[in-house]
């Protein structure tokens, strides 16, 4: 098949699913078409069957907010006209589901007609997509994609609670390559003292994350177990974060180590992963952890509990408990025994997640797709 995927190129969950998804299908032997505007952190435009066009938004003085979804339309025309795609998949809703629209109704006009996949991530649901500026569009572009997917059940339930919806919206979870978790070298020395603890967190430092009850739950952890903090990522709590530590006084135990494409190597020599978001559609920094064997402290929200399985994988708690979060994460770390236990089925369970049973879904949805490919109303 010839695809072309639509996605954010950060290191957000939504742009790193779109660029694995791409990887491995090209590796399969399709053709992957990304479409954004830079090259996804996460891409290898050197492997074979992958393209990468980058979407070029014209300056202007009369503007005061480029337009983006125009520049994105354009773009997916002009690839799917010159390059043969013959379907697109876009990730998080806003705007890419919108702007795919446009790009659908101008090719239409042109005689082709494609279908378009829109998978709902998090965020463009349960906060941005519900703000009253988005959501009649949010609204308009999800029933007017072919096929919508969403990451979980539970985000699932969250777009036909909080938006009227007339498609069928199909689960496929969040996946990971587990092979790139296994033979490495945890040399946990780099970041901790001998008998010491790593404990990790990994975001984009957004408040919806709760960076301050990531330094709050290991600050208590800290007082009964020599341990470290490790915070991979970035983003705007990172200086709050940052001064709270210096106000607890164990800026010396708390590493903060930016963006990095280390985290498998970082999981390796991780004890406990921390991950106490407001709301989380999946978790997939979460999964990533689990398939490191690392067990998962984390809030009970969203599709959190899908993934993390409270007294097996790890423990979930109610958004905001941080001394549940303390004490659990503490159960962990006092007892060999119940952390071996956890750390095997923290992986068991993210084998479910694998990304060799979760991609044929989305073949056999684009194959669904092709096949039916449905006339636009
Ligand atoms: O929704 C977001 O905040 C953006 C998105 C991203 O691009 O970072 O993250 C979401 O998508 C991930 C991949 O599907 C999920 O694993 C994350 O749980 C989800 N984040 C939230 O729901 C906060």
């Amino acid at each position: 098949m010839n695809i072309g995927i639509v996605c954010y190129p950060t290191f957000g969950g939504s742009g790193v699913v779109a660029t694995e998804l791409g990887t491995y299908l090209a590796k399969k032997g399709h053709k992957v078409h990304f479409i954004t505007y830079s090259q996804p952190v996460r891409l290898d435009i050197l492997e074979e069957n992958i393209y990468y066009h980058e979407v070029n938004v014209q300056d202007y003085p009369l503007f005061q907010y480029q337009p983006y979804e125009l520049a994105l339309s354009s773009k997916m025309v002009d690839t799917v006209l010159n390059e043969g795609i013959e379907i697109l998949h876009v990730h998080y809703a806003i705007p890419h589901a919108y702007a795919a629209y446009m790009a659908k109704k101008i090719l239409a006009d042109k005689g082709i007609n494609i279908p378009v996949i829109t998978t709902l991530h998090g965020t463009d649901i349960t906060l941005v997509g519900r703000n009253p500026s988005y959501k009649p569009a949010v609204t308009f572009s999800i029933n007017h994609s072919d096929y919508v997917t969403s990451v979980s059940e539970s985000l699932k339930k969250e777009t036909v609670k909080f938006f009227v919806v007339g498609k069928d919206i199909k689960v496929i979870p969040n996946f990971i390559d587990l092979s790139l978790y296994q033979g490495k070298k945890c040399a946990k020395a780099i970041l901790a003292a001998e008998g010491e603890r790593i404990i990790t967190h990994i975001s984009n430092f957004r408040k919806v994350k709760r960076i301050n009850d990531v330094v709050n739950i290991f600050y208590q952890i800290n007082k009964e177990v020599p341990s470290k903090l490790i915070m991979l990522g970035d983003g705007p709590e990172r200086e709050n974060a940052e001064e709270l530590a210096k106000q607890l006084g164990i800026q010396q135990q708390v590493s903060f180590l930016g963006k990095t494409n280390e985290i498998e190597r970082v999981l390796c020599m991780s004890d406990l992963f921390l991950l106490p978001s407001e709301t989380e559609s999946f978790g997939l920094a979460a999964l990533e952890a689990m398939a490191a064997k690392v067990p998962v402290i984390s809030s009970n929200t969203g599709g959190l509990p899908e993934v993390n399985l409270h007294g097996i994988t790890g423990f979930t708690a109610n958004v905001g408990d941080i001394d549940a979060m303390a004490a659990f994460g503490l159960s962990i770390l006092k007892d060999d025994e119940q952390h071996k236990k956890m750390s095997l089925a923290a992986f068991a369970r993210a084998e479910e997640f694998s990304i060799e049973k979760i991609l044929p879904l989305y073949e056999d949805l684009y194959k669904m797709a092709l096949a039916e490919n449905v006339v636009l109303d």
